[in-house]
C-alpha cells in the first residue's frame, strides 16, 4: 500500500499527550492588544531573572534595521501604534514587512525593541496601562509551563505578528541572499546514540542536524517526504524542506535519548524517538522536550517526520502504544 502523508501524520498518535502550549496561546489571543503586548512584556521580564536570549547577531539585525531606525524617530504615541498594529496583525507598511521577515529575525527584532524599552528609548508598555485581571491569569497559566514551554508560547505569538503576507507573493523589502547563521556555542554533537535506535536514516538526520548540514538531512528524505514541525502543518518536498531548515532549524542542538521501532508488514518502518533539543536563542540553559515520529519506506528513505513538543518530562519515556 502507498505510503501517505495522512496517514504519517497518525503514527505514534495514541502515545501522545495534549500539550499545555496551544492552550495558553488561545487565552492569550482572548486579551485586546494592549493586555497582549503588555503580557508579552511581563512575560518576557519575567523570564529574564533566570533566563535570556543571546543577542542577535549584526547580520540579523541589518535585516530589521531599516523598521528599528524608523520606529526609533518616532513619537512614544505612534510607537506604541506601531506595536498595537503589530499585535493586531494590521496592514500597514510596517507591519507588512514585519510579514515578510523569518522567524529568527521577527524574533530578533523584538529582543531589540525589547533592549530599546529597558532603555527607555522605545515607550516600554502604552501609558496609563494597569495589568487586567485577564492579563494575570494567562501570566498565572504561563508560570505553570516549563522553560522550554514558555519560551515555544513568546516564539509563537512573536511569529504570528504583523500582517499575514503568505497570499502577497514576495516582498519589495530587500531580503538576505542566505539566512545570516547562528554561532554554535557548544560543540556539534556528533556520533549519536539512542537507546533502541540502529535506523542508520534516523541516526544519518540527527548526525546532519546537528552540524547544519541540511543537504546531507534533506538526501536522506524521499522526493515527496515531508516534515511537520510543532503545532503546524507538514511541509511537503525536499526544496520546501530544505528552506525550512534554513531559516528555522540553524544551531540547534539535538539530544535524541531512546527510542522504539516498528516494522510493518509492507517493510516500512515507523519510529518513535524522544529526546530534548536546544535552541541557539537560549543555549545549554533551556532544554525543550520533544519528539521524533519518523515513517521510513521500505528503501531506508524518511517518507515523513512529526516534531512534536512534550507535554511532561514523563512523556520522554511514553514510547509504547496503550
Ligand atoms: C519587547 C517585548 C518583551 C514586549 C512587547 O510588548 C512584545 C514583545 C513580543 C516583546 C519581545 C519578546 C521577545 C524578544 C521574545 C523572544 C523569544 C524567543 C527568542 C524565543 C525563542 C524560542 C525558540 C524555540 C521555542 C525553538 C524551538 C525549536 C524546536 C523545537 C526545533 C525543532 C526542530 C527539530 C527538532 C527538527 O528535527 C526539525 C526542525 C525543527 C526546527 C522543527
Amino acid at each position: 500500500m502507498a505510503l501517505t502523508i495522512q496517514s504519517a501524520q497518525t503514527i505514534f498518535s495514541n502515545t501522545q499527550l495534549p500539550s499545555p502550549i496551544p492552550a495558553t496561546i488561545a487565552l492569550f489571543d482572548q486579551l485586546n492588544v494592549d493586555d497582549q503586548l503588555a503580557y508579552l512584556w511581563y512575560a518576557y521580564t519575567e523570564m529574564g531573572k533566570t533566563i535570556t536570549p543571546a543577542a542577535p547577531g549584526v547580520a540579523r539585525l541589518q535585516l530589521a534595521e531599516s523598521l528599528l531606525t524608523q520606529i526609533k524617530q518616532m513619537s512614544r504615541e505612534d510607537q506604541t501604534k506601531v506595536m498595537r498594529d503589530l499585535a493586531s496583525r494590521a496592514d500597514t507598511p510596517i507591519s507588512r514587512s514585519y510579514g515578510f521577515f523569518s522567524v529568527n529575525t521577527k524574533l530578533a527584532f523584538w529582543f531589540e525593541l525589547g533592549e530599546l524599552m529597558k532603555q527607555g528609548i522605545i515607550t516600554p508598555v502604552p501609558v496609563g496601562y494597569q495589568m487586567s485581571p485577564g492579563v494575570k491569569f494567562v501570566l498565572e497559566a504561563t508560570q505553570k509551563l516549563d522553560q522550554g514551554q514558555q519560551i515555544t508560547v513568546l516564539r509563537n505569538t512573536v511569529v504570528d505578528m504583523g500582517f499575514d503576507t503568505s497570499d502577497l507573493g514576495p516582498s519589495s523589502y530587500p531580503k538576505a541572499a542566505t539566512e545570516p547563521a547562528f554561532q554554535r556555542t557548544s560543540p556539534v554533537i556528533s556520533s549519536v546514540k539512542i537507546d533502541g535506535i540502529t535506523e542508520p536514516a534516523v541516526l544519518g538526520y540527527i548526525e546532519a542536524m546537528n552540524a547544519d548540514k541540511f543537504d546531507d538531512a534533506i538526501a536522506l528524505f524521499t522526493t515527496d517526504g515531508a516534515l511537520q514541525p510543532p503545532f503546524q502543518k507538514p511541509i511537503i518536498g525536499l526544496e520546501a524542506i530544505a528552506k525550512y531548515m534554513r531559516e528555522e532549524a540553524q544551531g540547534l542542538n539535538m539530544m535524541p535519548q531512546q527510542g522504539i521501532c516498528e516494522v510493518q508488514p509492507d517493510g516500512s518502518k515507523q519510529l518513535k524517538v524522544t529526546g530534548v533539543v536546544q535552541t541557539p536563542w537560549f543555549g545549554v540553559t533551556v532544554g525543550m522536550n520533544i519528539s521524533w515520529r519518523f515513517l521510513i519506506n521500505p528503501d531506508g528513505k524518511i517518507f515523513f517526520v512529526a516534531i512534536d513538543m512534550l507535554a511532561s518530562p514523563q512523556e520522554l519515556m511514553n514510547l509504547r502504544r496503550v
